[in-house]
Formats: structure tokens, sequence, C-alpha cells
């Protein structure tokens, strides 16, 4: 009887894996055995070994990855040699400081992957080069590609590729929409968690090398000792892999925990405390990576507030440095009240300061000039301060673009403004080149995506929202791979390697930003977001703490048409841009439909290049847009015989939701819209069945007022 329950309990082990539904808590890091047997057969020939040669933390780690990997995509344990075995085929993985890799003879970071005689060589610039390269091979075989005869080098474009974690120390996540935080605080530093190392690996596999792990509205604690002894257990958890910590500092932290009267850069005092607090902090952590700042930016405190100005707050904490390895990271997301142009703030500030920052100060740059739009127009600082090297932040977190609940993948937002063209040194001069270093030949370069990342589960809310934590590190480390190539790379390796659902998954995470600002934000229209919430449509908000953190600020809508004018007749705006841009955006009659409501008050009856007047127009692209929605639904049920079932069931349930909130976007914005045009809904769409009056009060049911 007891045997036969053992044999009973043996059974069940053995077949659970196979049972259990995919929760999504592996990533794109699943290695589950190759299906196809005679790929099996010749990954299995050609990794009969790993050869590990030398000692190096990061080159362990190298190693450990790629035992793990391979015992699950082979099936069969592969053993770990000291050096490799003459009469077997396997993989070597040693560091050559001046390996031939592609990329800059600075680089420390890239990897060279060859076949030489029998084995696989992966050979990096140093331990982490070695670790990218076990994950871009392990990426080969995940993604079915043929190993034998590999050649291939790569090494970063980007040099500091951060993830920042807007995180708070009671565990909250602001703008996070995946639980709470992961850093458990009141554990630390005794235990760790074991998904510090999982997000470690998940980071390591797409190149991110430093994160900042708590909100830019920093909370002074995170600098006192308590605090730091907690700090430097992660630290120790992710150094392993590549990885260096950052802190974003509260400005004001001198007075808070230092007990100084002033936090003025300029005070000897105030200097002073941040260079001890710099030492106390590489005293535990050596490899600390420095510094973010978030400063006189809605509400936090800063140097303007003693008079002095961003550049001499980053250079006093650049001192502060001294001679440690670490970088001032100080972000340009600022906006005073009562500007004329919310638009033009970030660039009045900080463009008159190029040139004056220390050499150890990167200034942080979002995307575009308002805030994390569905679509922005490239920041118009980017190309402006060719001395100061310019980190670009985006938004990984859909903050204002569907939180959980909304499918979209934002490779195509990223690549839009990595590719889109400054000008600033003739034609070519795009924001990309401008970040890598490589228009103004700067040493550092920097980019950061705010995380998506929280305890739920499958640590992005969304299960497609992990395609946007991978896009981001594949993009920072190489923006010139396609949003589909990125794409198809993470549905192979994290939904399903069946070709017909690959193509039509990629298809679709292709097309749903597009779509999303369709329903949403078409033609140029931003911020008529949800107040404070930002979600759910609120265009007719005119009241708020402040005119630009209301809706009808920036739509403009009035009797004779829609958008902000912000040409010479209007704010301006326009003219930071380089004289090529100008050129592009400033003309209504040719300015790209995707901008054209961003810089121009245009007629409702206003004739547009697609032959419908605006009014037209924009209700069209609202209807297709939240039709295009059932379109998605429709896509992803043809693949459900392709993919887990609870996964399949948890995006078909969530693309519900998505439909429901397009519709909810879609009646919202044409019929308070229409209050302005007093025009009708044109054929063939049938106008919304509900009132303006019932639609508003959906905000309070969906945004749980
Ligand atoms: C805005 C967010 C706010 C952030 C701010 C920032 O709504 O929570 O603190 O960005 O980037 O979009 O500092």
């Amino acid at each position: 009887m007891l045997l036969r329950s053992l044999l009973l309990l043996l059974i069940l082990v053995a077949v659970a894996p196979r049972c259990v539904a995919d929760d999504g808590y592996r990533l794109w890091l699943k290695y589950d055995l190759v299906a196809d047997a005679g790929q099996r057969a010749q990954y299995r020939s050609a990794a009969q070994f790993i050869a590990r040669n030398g000692s190096d933390a990061v080159l362990k780690t190298a190693a450990t990855e790629l035992q793990r990997g391979l015992q699950g995509l082979l099936g069969q344990p592969v053993p770990l040699m000291a050096k490799p075995e003459s009469t077997k085929r396997g993989i070597v993985l040693s560091i050559d400081p001046s390996a031939n890799v592609s990329g800059s003879s600075a680089n420390r970071e890239g990897f060279r992957i060859a076949s030489q005689g029998r084995n696989i060589l992966v050979t990096g610039r140093s331990g982490a080069g070695v670790l990218y390269g076990v994950f871009a091979l392990l990426r080969q075989l995940q993604t079915g590609q043929v190993i034998s005869g590999l050649n291939v080098s790569s090494s970063p474009r980007i040099q500091y590729r951060m993830l920042n974690h807007w995180d708070n120390p009671n565990g909250t996540v602001e703008r996070g929409y995946a639980g709470s935080s992961i850093w458990k605080w009141n554990e630390l530093p005794q235990r760790l968690d074991p998904r510090y190392t999982d997000y470690a690996r998940a980071n390591a596999s797409i190149g991110i090398n430093g994160v900042a792990i708590n909100n830019v509205n920093a909370s002074a604690r995170y600098l006192t000792p308590e605090y730091l002894e907690k700090v430097k257990a992660l630290a120790g958890v992710l150094r392993p892999y590549g990885i260096r910590v950052y802190l974003s500092v509260f400005w004001a932290a001198p007075k808070v925990i230092g007990g100084l009267t002033t936090a003025d850069p300029l005070d000897a005092q105030v200097k002073q405390w941040w260079a001890a607090k710099a030492d106390e902090i590489y005293s535990q952590i050596p490899d600390f990576g420095g510094f973010l700042v978030k400063a006189n930016s809605e509400g936090e405190p800063g140097p303007q507030d003693y008079g002095r100005s961003h550049a001499e707050g980053a250079n006093m904490l650049a001192t502060a440095l001294g001679a440690h390895d670490g970088i001032v990271m100080w972000r340009a997301f600022v906006y005073k009240a009562g500007s004329s142009d919310r638009f033009k703030q970030a660039y009045e500030e900080f463009k008159p300061l190029d040139g004056q920052f220390s050499p150890k100060v990167l200034v942080q740059v979002k995307n575009g000039p308002i805030d994390f739009q569905a679509r922005e127009p490239f920041h118009p600082l980017f190309g402006a301060m060719p001395k100061t090297p310019l980190v670009l932040e985006v938004q990984i977190t859909q903050e204002y673009l569907g939180m959980a609940t909304h499918l979209v993948y934002l490779a195509p937002l990223f690549k839009e403004c990595l590719n889109a063209d400054t000008q600033t040194k003739g034609p070519g001069s795009t924001v990309a080149k401008v970040v890598d270093g490589s228009l103004d030949q700067h040493r550092i370069s920097g980019i950061a995506g705010v995380a998506n990342i929280g305890t739920d589960r499958n640590w992005t809310g969304h299960p497609m929202g992990q395609a946007n934590w991978y896009a981001f590190g594949r993009l920072a480390w190489d923006y010139t791979l396609t949003s589909k190539v990125i794409a198809t790379e993470w549905t192979k390796m994290t939904l399903t390697r069946e070709p017909q659902s690959v193509a039509t998954i990629v298809d679709v995470m292709e097309k749903s930003r597009d779509i999303y600002v369709r329903y949403t934000t078409p033609l140029g229209l931003h911020h008529i977001m949800g107040q404070n919430i930002h979600y759910g449509p609120e265009p007719w908000l005119a009241q708020a703490g402040r005119p630009d953190w209301t809706a009808v600020y920036y739509h403009k809508a009035d009797s004779a048409g829609l958008g902000f004018n912000r040409t010479a007749t209007g704010s301006n705006a326009l003219a930071l841009y380089s004289p090529g841009v100008q050129q592009a955006w400033g003309n209504a009659k040719t300015c790209p439909l995707n901008y054209l409501l961003w810089f121009h008050h245009v007629g409702w009856q206003q004739p547009l290049p697609t032959g419908r007047t605006l009014w037209n127009e924009l209700a069209t692209r609202y209807y297709t847009g939240a039709d295009s929605v059932t379109w998605m639904q429709q896509r992803w049920a043809s693949v459900r015989p392709a993919v887990d079932a609870a996964l399949f069931a948890d995006v078909t349930a969530r693309l519900a939701i998505q439909r429901r909130e397009a519709l909810w976007w879609r009646d919202a914005c044409v019929l308070y819209f229409q209050t302005y045009s007093k025009q009708p809904i044109p054929a063939p769409f049938a106008p919304p069945a509900r009132t303006l009056a019932e639609v508003k009060t959906l905000v309070d049911l969906y945004q749980l007022k």
C-alpha cells in the first residue's frame, strides 16, 4: 500500500510540470525541452560539456546559467569542466579583454561566439561580456536557430542601460500596475528573496547593467545606514549578473536625515555631507553606480530653492562622488507652474546650462516634451545640448498606455523616438546618435526605462507587458534591431514556436501601439486622459491644481477647430527644433498627421491629405481604432491551440477589457469633441448609443473614485 502510494506520488511529481499552467514567472527564460527531436540531437551533440576558463564571479554566473539553460532545452545535464575535453564537442567560456568584437575598443561588455574546431567559443571582454554571449547563444537555441558554424560578435551601443524603479519604502510602486514592489525592505538584509536572483537573470539576459531601485520622488530613508545595509545586500545579489545598483536621492536629505539647516549645494557643510555619504556608500557597495535625481520638479526640492542652477546641484553631487566610479543622472523633467506652454519648459531651463555640467553628469530626458504620452514628438533637448551626454528616459510601465489591461507593444514607440532625426548636425542626427554619444563624441552614454515590474507572479501584470521589458533591454543594447525581430524573439521564447501563431502574435504586437493611439489620442491629441490616475478619457477636464494638468489646456477645442498652435502664431514651441524639423512640422497642410494637433489648431472642416475633413478623420480614427481591438481579439483567438491555456485565457480576458475601454475612449472623445464641431458622426459609423453625460459617469466607475 505504502509502496503504491509512493509510486503514485512519484508519477504525479514527474508529470506535474506539464499539468501546471504557465504562470509566466519564467518570463522568456523558460528553457523548455526543444520539441524537434532532430534539432535537439544537433544541439546535444554540439554541447556535450561546458568549459570555463577562469573564476571571475560573472563568468561563473555565465557557466551556471548555460548549464541551467542546456539542461532544460536538451533535457539532459551538461557537465562543467575545468578545460575542454579533447574527444568531445562542447562550449568554452573565456574572458579576453582584447577579444575582437564589434563596436568601440573601450567597450568591455562585448562578446564573440565562434566555432573553433569541435567547440563553440564564447569569448567576452569581461565576465559580463561572456554572460551576454551565453544568453545570446541560449537565445539561438530557444528560437530554434542553427548553432554550428556560428561567428557573431556584438557589443552594446549604449553604456549605461538602466531600469528605473519607481518603488517606495512602503512597498508601493508609483505608476506600477503589477502588484507591489519586489524589494522587501522589511526582510532585508537578512532574507534574500529568490525572486531577486530571477530578476537579475532576466535583466542580464537582455543586457541591463544598472538599476535605480527607488522612486525618483525619493525618500531620504534610502541614505540612512539602516537602509544602506539593505541596499548592499541587494547589490550583492545583482553583482554576479553584471548589474550595478543606483539610488534616487532626495535633494533635501542633508536636512531631513543629516541634521543640517540647509541643502544649498554651495554650502560647505552640505558638500561635506554628500561627500561623506558617498564614501559611506562606497565602503559598503564598492561598485555602486551613482545617483539619479529629480529636483525642482513637481514639488520636489532642489538647488533652485537656494537660487542655484541644476548644473550647480548636479556638479556638487558629482564632486561628492569624487574618485569613485559613479555618475549622476540629473533629470530634465521640469515644468514650472504658469509657463505659457509646458512643452518648452525643460528646454528653457536646461539648454542654457549646456557646457556647465561636470564630466560625471548625464542629463536624463524623457522621450517627449510633455510626459510619456502614447505618441509625442521627440524632446527638443535632443540635439540641443551637444556638450552634455543625454540619457533617454522611456516609460516601460504603461501609465498612459492602458496600464495592465491594454495590450500595447512599446518597441515601435521607443524606436520612433530613437530613429527621429533631430537634424541638428545635418540629416541623420538621430536621437539614437545623440544618446549613444556618437553624434557629439561623448565618452559616456545612457538609456533608462521606467520599470513595469512588480510582485505579480508574472512580473508585469499583463502577460504581454513582459515583451516591453524585454524590448527595452534589447534596444538599449542595439537600437538598430527592428521591433519585429524583437517581438519574434520574445514570442518564440515566451509563448509559442508554432510558426503561424508566432506570425499572428507578432503582427498584433506590431500594430498594437498605433491602434492604441487611434482610439485614445489620434492625430496628435495628447494629455486628455483621466486626472491623477491617468487612465481612461477625460477630455472635458478643465479644472485641476494647475492649468497644465487639465485636458483643455492641451487640446484647445473650440468652435473653430482643435489642437495646440505651437507655430510662430501660437506658443512657438516649434522654434525649439532645428530648421529642417520646423519645416517638416510647421505647415498644417504638410505636417505628418501623427503630429498635426501637437503643433496646429486645425479647423473642423479643414480637408486632410486622407480626403476627409479633420472632424471626419478624427471620428474615423476613433471608430476604426476601437474596431481594431476586435481584430486583435480575433487574431488572438486563432492562436489558442498554440499557447498555454491559462495564459491564453488571461490575455483573452484582458483584450475584452481593452475592447470595452476602447469604446469608452471612442464614445467619450467623439461625443465631447462633437459639442464643438457640431458635425454628425460620419458614415458608415453609427453614433454612440450612450450620451456624453452617461459616458462621463464611467470615469467614476472605472477609476474607482
Ligand atoms: C509622471 C508621473 C509621476 C512621476 C513623473 C516623473 O505621473 O508619477 O513622478 O512622471 O517622471 O508621468 O517624475
